[in-house]
């Protein structure tokens, strides 16, 4: 009998002694929760991973997401991406979900285009909060190549929110060519970005970034 216990307490704590350890370093901060990929657009017809598909309207996204071999676009990971391209004016809005993590972070290449500025066009990333546009972000602009953004969504753990990929085409110019909107790998997570961080973000209201002669990236005094 004594043997017995000793076996099923050494099982007991063989068992939950990790959780116990892990629990406790995630609650001091020592130890990140998993990060949760909402997307990574590797399978057909724009899947929502954590369950059903995104709501693809208008033309510019077609109906599954781009071959980046396909596309002039670099920095995606996988073999597929969000490329707006097709022409026309849509937008791709995801399943509600749960805030979970301190932030949610993407890749994001192309137009720069906000609606702002007289240009008509827009090329733009949201999360919504009851319908409101609570944190935004747009391409770079003139810039195929895909890097990480992310936005701090630390005040929302809990909120029910849906993500909004936007793409409207620009009116006249030589920028039309830049209507388009690269994303791929929407993932929450605990784990800050640190560097390489393109700044593309902003609050509702904020001044709009723009990209600097030496191709670091700033935020001007105006629209
Ligand atoms: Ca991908």
């Amino acid at each position: 009998m004594t043997k017995n216990m000793t076996v099923c307490t050494r099982s007991m704590f063989q068992i939950y002694a990790p959780m116990i350890l892990g629990l406790t370093l995630i609650s001091a901060g020592w130890l990140h929760a998993q990060d949760i990929v909402l997307s990574d657009f590797e399978e057909p017809n724009y899947v929502w991973l954590p369950g059903g598909s995104w709501t693809v309207t208008g033309t510019p996204f077609g109906t599954t997401p781009a071959l980046g071999t396909a596309t002039p676009v670099t920095g995606y990971q996988g073999s597929y991406l969000v490329y707006s391209a097709n022409g026309g004016n849509g937008t791709l809005v995801s399943p509600s979900f749960t805030i979970q993590r301190n932030y949610i972070k993407f890749l994001i290449g192309g137009g720069s285009y906000r609606g702002e500025g007289g240009y008509g066009g827009e090329t733009r990333i949201d999360l919504l909060v009851n319908g409101q546009v609570v944190q935004h972000a747009a391409g770079p602009g003139e810039w195929e190549n895909m890097d990480w953004e992310q936005w701090n969504v630390s005040g929302l753990l809990g909120q029910t929110a849906q993500i909004r990929i936007v793409a409207t085409a620009v009116a006249t110019g030589d920028f039309s060519a830049w209507a388009h909107i690269n994303v791929d790998q929407i993932v929450e997570s605990d784990n800050s970005l640190t560097i390489g961080v393109h700044q593309f973000s902003r609050q509702v209201g904020q001044s709009r970034p723009c990209r600097g002669a030496a191709g670091e990236w700033s935020v001007s005094a105006g629209v």
